[in-house]
């Protein structure tokens, strides 16, 4: 056995025996054998707290503790914290969503150096390759998430049929270093390089996760650009803001807006053709998946490094039918 390996399953027994995990079938009834912890990148976002319905839903199934605890804010400084204050209730295994591709690989890495096996979900550190021997982040065990390159192609194409193929687009961002958002970014700005020769994607525009600030930055990027076609949102704040900005300039329909992520607000706003599209994630399965990967692992079997999940594309055409709905995220 490689040495890694071995130190990584003696770290794991003296975790186990710590919290009286060892294999003797003496737990009292109703007591669960392994606590899996939750970090979302904020709580209050309905993608997490779907998410979280998801993992909740794999935990009950598994006879297994969900602890779910997280920042306020997607902020590394906040988030951080969160993950020491975790670490040292020493879990059976973190599922996170990091909020920094590269803030947070040495705070996770004192949960790997404990013995505690790491798995993300939604987004990834460094470049999101794990278990490959090489780099300062390989060290999770799977990435669990949307296809958030995929997910930025589908949303330039969109946005483009929405706008006639031609005119100026802005994308609506949260800020660098996030790997979902900045994937996407790159996915929408691959595809209309490739095949949209008549759009001018213009300067992105970056709004902390703050929805207003997205608001008034389509107002300011309409004042400059008075042919501004289109927008695209690459996550729920972004996409919502933006929404609000074409509203509050009274050019609904005009500046067409491509959603990433479906909060129950979508279901309106499309129906009334503020939004043209929205990119529904789906983050239950995310959840549901990333319990049942650890799950997995912490009863001995090998996992993928890799788990998909997919997309549902919401516009007004499908948005009623049930089987498109039942995507909408919970509040
Ligand atoms: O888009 C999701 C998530 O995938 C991303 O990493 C951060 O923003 C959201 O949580 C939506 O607000």
């Amino acid at each position: 056995m490689e040495r890694r390996t071995v130190l990584k399953t003696a770290a794991a027994a003296v975790v186990a025996t710590s919290f009286g995990l060892t294999a003797s079938p003496g737990l009292a009834q109703g007591e669960k054998k392994f606590t899996i912890a939750l970090i979302p990148g904020l709580t209050t976002d309905a993608f997490y707290i779907t998410m979280r319905k998801g993992a909740q839903a794999a935990a009950d199934a598994l006879g297994v503790e969900l602890a779910f605890q997280g920042a306020p804010e997607f902020n590394a400084v906040l988030q951080v914290p969160v993950l020491d204050a975790v670490i040292a209730r020493q879990p059976s295994a973190i599922l996170i969503a990091p909020t920094d591709t590269r803030q947070l690989i040495e705070p996770l890495r004192k949960a790997f150096d404990a013995g505690i096996p790491v798995i993300t979900v939604d987004t990834f550190i460094g470049d999101g390759k794990y278990q490959t021997g090489s780099g300062d982040a390989d060290f999770p065990l799977s990435y669990i998430a949307s296809d958030n390159i995929l997910g930025g192609r589908i949303a330039a194409r969109s946005l483009a049929k929405a706008i006639g193929e031609e005119g100026k687009v802005y994308v609506s961002n949260v800020k660098p270093g996030i790997s979902t958002t900045d994937q996407r970014e790159q996915g929408f700005k691959e595809e209309i390089a490739e095949h949209f020769p008549k759009i001018t994607v213009l300067e992105t525009q970056f709004n902390e996760d703050d929805a207003n600030k997205a608001a008034s930055q389509l107002q300011a990027m309409f004042a400059r650009n008075s042919d501004l076609k289109g927008v695209f949102g690459a996550n729920l704040f972004s996409a919502l803001g933006a929404g609000n900005g074409v509203k509050q300039a009274g050019q609904t329909g005009n500046i067409k807006v491509v959603a990433f992520d479906a909060p129950t607000s979508i279901v309106e706003d499309i129906k009334s053709g503020l939004v043209d599209e929205a990119i529904a994630q789906h983050p239950a399965e995310i959840g549901y998946f990333g319990v049942v990967a650890a799950f997995a692992h912490l009863t001995g079997q090998s996992i993928p490094v890799l788990i998909g999940t997919g997309f549902t594309v919401i516009d007004k055409d499908n948005v009623d039918d049930p089987n498109v709905a039942k995507y909408i995220y919970s509040d």
